[in-house]
């Protein structure tokens, strides 16, 4: 793609102009935080209406590439998260591969009687009690999801007294308890994030998420933790490596 819109082609000239951005984006031209230049100067450099600019950048925005700061302009994001779907990690763990600092607010901690998902999850009867912890997750200070757990073992009260804003729980579940996570089966799915969710994530009414549910096994194929959780769509993406039998 040249650096000038061509007037006279097939492509809409949003399209050409996002994808000029695009390029100099990945080529490293403007690099994470950078402010990009405003809209009129877009549509001067380029001969373009403003709206034309507008729908471009509004594009990237949603795609994750670029942010807005109110008042302040339009500015180049961090890279997505890559999530490897190929070993078993927790949050604190993945951020600290990444030299990200991890954090969490927890938003509620308590005990609660298995619904039927819940009991189906974990193999337990209905009405058994299971932790339930709901935090926001979020890597140097930024949040990026929204992750709801249920934890069953015997003795799980206990956890009630754990300081999961501090803590990480599979730490917790290793190291004080003798529960490693050894095993799980996740599922993803696209979804809208909930006026709640768009409030805690910071993200823009009817944002896409991803939703993940996972179940954990420890020892002996034993349920250990059903999580639901939503992720930012602007922040993640997920990679498997597929081997052709
Ligand atoms: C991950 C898990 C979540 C688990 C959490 C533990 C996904 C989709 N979910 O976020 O199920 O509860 O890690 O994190 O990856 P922690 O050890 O940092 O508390």
């Amino acid at each position: 793609m040249g650096l000038n819109i061509s007037k006279t082609g097939t492509m809409p000239r949003y399209y050409q102009l996002r994808e000029i951005i695009r390029e100099r984006i990945v080529s490293g031209q403007w690099k994470e935080d950078d402010e990009i230049p405003s809209e009129r100067e877009l549509s001067e450099q380029y001969g373009l209406s403003r709206m034309t600019v507008r729908q471009s950048l509004s594009e990237l925005v949603k795609e994750g590439l670029l942010y807005r700061k109110q008042g302040r302009g339009t500015f180049v994001s961090r890279p997505k998260i890559t999530q490897q779907l190929i070993r078993l990690t927790g949050f604190t763990q993945d951020m600290q591969t990444r030299s990200q600092r991890p954090g969490a607010t927890v938003l509620s901690a308590e005990m609660y009687i298995a619904d039927q998902t819940v009991a189906d999850k974990l193999r337990i009867n209905l009405g058994r009690q299971v932790f339930k912890l709901r935090r926001l997750r979020l890597a140097d200070g930024e949040p990026l999801a929204v992750e709801l757990a249920y934890i069953s073992f015997i003795g799980c009260e206990k956890l009630l007294e754990e300081d999961f804003e501090r803590d990480s729980l599979y730490q917790v579940l290793e190291t004080k308890y003798g529960l490693t996570p050894l095993e799980a089966e996740q599922e993803l799915e696209a979804g809208i994030a909930r006026e709640s969710e768009c409030r805690l994530l910071n993200i823009a009414p009817g944002s896409p998420v991803l939703l993940i549910r996972r179940i954990t096994y420890t020892e002996r194929a034993q349920p250990l933790e059903y999580a639901e959780s939503v992720y930012r769509g602007d922040k993640y993406k997920f990679y498997a490596r597929l081997v052709r039998e």
